[in-house]
């Protein structure tokens, strides 16, 4: 079986005063999604950022930026409702109704690094049901052993549906540790025909991604989780983080997805329309 390679280009949190390639304008995060493409990844989970690289869930923003990764390449577009700590999660979830083929769904409210990420039940609730709706494919982040519990309730209430989509978060302050004995307990505890990456933040990032990809795990790779290519060697870019993931699948004997089957490993049908299509 192949593996999905996401590439994450952007996050929340970092400026490029932490690292000058992270891409921050829409034609900036359309050309580091198409490089990434090119290097080996089918998924590009998306975040925004406004004219001062603050995270927004502006819905003209995300369009723009649909619909210059639709113009380049074929890639999966995974938009994070996630956005960032200080937008309202009531804007946050607007993002859905451009229909993008993948959203992120956090199921829970947590402490993250010094701030807050709110997922209130209600709203969690809300979200998933009409990404179900619109036929967008859920990507579950799951910090915590809590967060797989929640997603198995929203599953039992009819709001998800199989094959469920997990990503494990380790690394963020809040959420579990980065260590592999984290990982191979939480890969326990998924139900048998989960599909599931390692988002893992920061230092861990390449051995914690090395082990997923050992284990049956999909890799993400990108900015987002790493601003480093090796020990205090920043990243050049984003296709370098995503070519040393396909290295390392490689290196594991490990065929690397393309769109096609990317699309198939997620249980999903048809590829991407460009949002002008989506009714808003
Ligand atoms: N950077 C991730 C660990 C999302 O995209 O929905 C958190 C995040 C959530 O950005
Ligand atoms: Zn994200």
């Amino acid at each position: 079986m192949s593996v999905v390679i996401t590439v994450a280009t952007t996050g929340p949190i970092a400026t490029k005063a932490d690292n000058p390639a992270l891409p921050t304008a829409p034609e900036e995060i359309a050309e580091a999604v198409h490089d990434s493409y090119l290097a080996g990844a089918s998924v590009a989970h998306i975040h925004l950022r406004d004219e001062h690289q603050r995270p927004t869930a502006d819905l003209k923003t995300a369009r723009l930026v649909m619909d210059l990764i639709a113009d380049r390449c074929p890639i999966l577009i995974q938009l994070s409702t996630g956005v960032g700590l200080d937008v309202p999660f009531e804007e946050r979830e607007q993002l859905v109704e451009l229909r993008p083929r993948m959203a992120t769904l956090n199921p829970c409210s947590m402490s993250f690094g010094a701030g807050e990420f709110r997922n209130p039940p209600a709203g969690v609730r809300r979200l998933a049901a009409r990404m179900r709706e619109l036929g967008v494919k859920p990507e579950l982040e799951i910090y915590d052993s809590g967060h797989l519990d929640e997603c198995l309730r929203l599953l039992d209430e009819g709001l998800l549906e199989q094959p469920m989509q997990f990503s494990i978060v380790l690394g963020v302050r809040g959420g579990m540790a980065p260590t592999a004995a984290n990982l191979v307990s939480m890969v326990a505890g998924l139900p048998d025909d989960a599909v599931w990456q390692v988002i893992a933040v920061g230092r861990a990032n390449l051995n914690l991604t090395a082990i997923g990809l050992a284990i049956g795990g999909n890799a993400r790779a990108g900015l987002e989780d790493s601003l480093y290519l090796g020990k205090g060697k920043l990243a050049p870019d984003n296709a370098a983080l995503v070519k040393r993931a396909v290295n390392l699948a490689q290196g594991l004997d490990l065929e690397v997805a393309d769109v096609a089957q990317a699309l198939h490993r997620f249980g999903l049908g048809r590829s991407q329309t460009k949002t002008t299509d989506a009714v808003l």
